[in-house]
């Protein structure tokens, strides 16, 4: 049987590279359907029966951009069986945004920590241990214009698609937002054939749309969520999507706290 894996990142990550360095000339490229987004895809050097699928660049899996789009409907229609998410460690800060999302989906993801070149020429230090145990998925340091860490990553990377275990996001909201999901899944429980239901339920607290219309959901059970969501929202005074934007980057701003150090002290990076 093939194993699909899916290699995901921010434009400008090194997606590319990767993805040559990981299939090397065994490459297909067209479309995705019905959009003039290309679609890459080959299979792993040396393993035929291991296919890599290249997504668009996103920074977000939310709905604005045919890119974030075609990566969602992709990731959670055809399940792969894991994900790369390729993080430009040199811009960790930011590129962490999307993999907090990626882990969500329920999928096993490893994240390649890209560029690792650039962070250690800059003099800064990311703490791999502590990372990993700040978002509960495996880390790989790599570089893939030098070809550093390329051969762990796609080993490790099938191993957890063999493996099918799920990452288990470390974060969590806060007590209100996590009240509010708790009672949403609740509500939604068997009723969809979603990925995973806590994925579903931050959607429908975020009230997306594209995720919402496609949803087998009775008029009752929307009402309800939809009450759940208005409570929330007026306890803590934002509408859904802002709670959820907000809290996900107080939560990155803690993990770049404790596992990040520039050399200029900042321990910021820059956006
Ligand atoms: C140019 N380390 C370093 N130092 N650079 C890397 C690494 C790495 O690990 N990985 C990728 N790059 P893409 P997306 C470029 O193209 O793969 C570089 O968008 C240049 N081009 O070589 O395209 C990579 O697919 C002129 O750099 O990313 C590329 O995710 C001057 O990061 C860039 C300098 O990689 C983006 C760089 C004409």
């Amino acid at each position: 049987m093939k194993v699909k894996i899916a290699l995901a990142g921010n434009p400008n990550s090194g997606k590319t590279t990767m993805f040559n360095d990981l299939t090397g000339s065994s490459q297909y490229v067209g479309n995705w359907p019905g959009v003039t987004v290309e679609k890459k895809e080959g299979a792993l050097r040396g393993q035929k029966d291991v296919i890599i699928q290249d997504l668009p660049g996103i920074y977000s899996l939310s709905p604005y951009t045919l890119e974030e789009v075609v990566a969602r409907n992709y990731l959670i229609t055809e399940k792969p069986d894991a994900i790369i998410n390729i993080v430009d460690a040199s811009n960790i800060e930011r590129n962490l945004y999307l993999s907090t999302q990626l882990m969500e989906l329920g999928i096993p993801v490893i994240m390649a920590l890209n560029m690792i070149d650039v962070v250690r020429k800059n003099g800064d230090t990311i703490d791999i241990p502590k990372l990993k145990e700040q978002l509960g998925c495996e880390i790989v340091e790599a570089s893939a214009l030098k070809g550093i860490g390329t051969k762990e990553v796609a080993q490790k990377a099938v191993e957890l698609a063999k493996s099918k275990v799920s990452a288990v996001p470390k974060h969590t909201f806060s007590t209100e937002v996590e009240d509010a999901l708790a009672k949403i899944e609740g509500l939604v429980k068997g009723k969809t054939d979603s990925i995973n239901e806590r994925w579903l339920a931050i959607k429908l607290l975020e009230q997306d749309e594209k995720v919402m219309e496609g949803l087998p959901l009775d008029g009752e059970t929307l009402k309800a969520v939809k009450d759940i969501v208005q409570e929330c929202e007026s306890k803590l005074k934002d509408d859904g999507e802002s709670i959820i934007t907000n809290e996900r980057y107080s939560y990155i701003s803690k993990v770049m706290k404790q596992a990040v150090h520039k050399k200029s002290g900042t321990k910021r990076s820059a956006t």
